[in-house]
């Protein structure tokens, strides 16, 4: 919200206050969608919000936690598109995002950050004659793998992956508004 002209303050004033409106609505550099979640709820907002920072899993929950929202939680096929095709539109060069997803409590059972189960295995990634995600890979951290991040260099739907908690990736928030 830059006002580079004096002489017109009133209409700067208008944009000021349009814009601090805006931002109250929705802090984050926001990308407002309508998400269809149901036949009989038919639309849903929600703001999201994408970083360019890197940071660990948690620092990067906290964060969103601090904007009043949380780590991503992926509810449908749309949804999925939207963030992995923003996400990638917005940067290139940095494809891993970390999404509201872990096993941390126990392995192999995924939960996202709403204590719901992670009940559809199709987003993860497999790529054929290599071995599927998640994979709990120790090599890298011998805790293994329990946070679940997007790679915007995969395919859309099989793009999913379990990495150590600490590696830092940006990540995505989302806030119901
Ligand atoms: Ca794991
Ligand atoms: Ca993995």
């Amino acid at each position: 919200c830059l006002c580079p002209v004096v002489g017109l303050s009133t209409l700067c004033l208008l944009l000021l206050v349009t814009c601090a409106a805006l931002s109250v609505l929705c802090k984050y550099k926001l990308l407002k969608l309508k998400v269809q979640i149901s036949q009989s709820k038919l639309l849903e907002t929600k703001c999201y919000y994408f970083s360019s920072r890197m940071l660990s899993w948690s620092s990067s929950r906290a964060w969103c936690r601090t904007q009043g929202g949380d780590l991503l939680i992926i509810n449908s096929e749309q949804e999925q598109n939207f963030i992995f095709d923003t996400s990638r539109a917005l940067e290139q060069s940095i494809t891993r995002l970390w999404i509201g997803m872990t096993d941390a409590e126990e392995e192999d059972d995924w939960r996202w950050v709403d204590g719901s189960k992670v009940n559809s295995d199709v987003y993860w990634l497999s790529r054929p004659g290599m071995a599927t995600e998640p994979d709990d890979w120790k090599l890298d951290d011998p805790l293994g793998e329990d946070c679940g991040h997007v790679d915007t260099s995969e395919n859309a739907l099989k793009s999913w992956m379990d990495g150590s908690c600490k590696k830092p990736y940006r990540w995505i928030c989302e806030k119901n508004i």
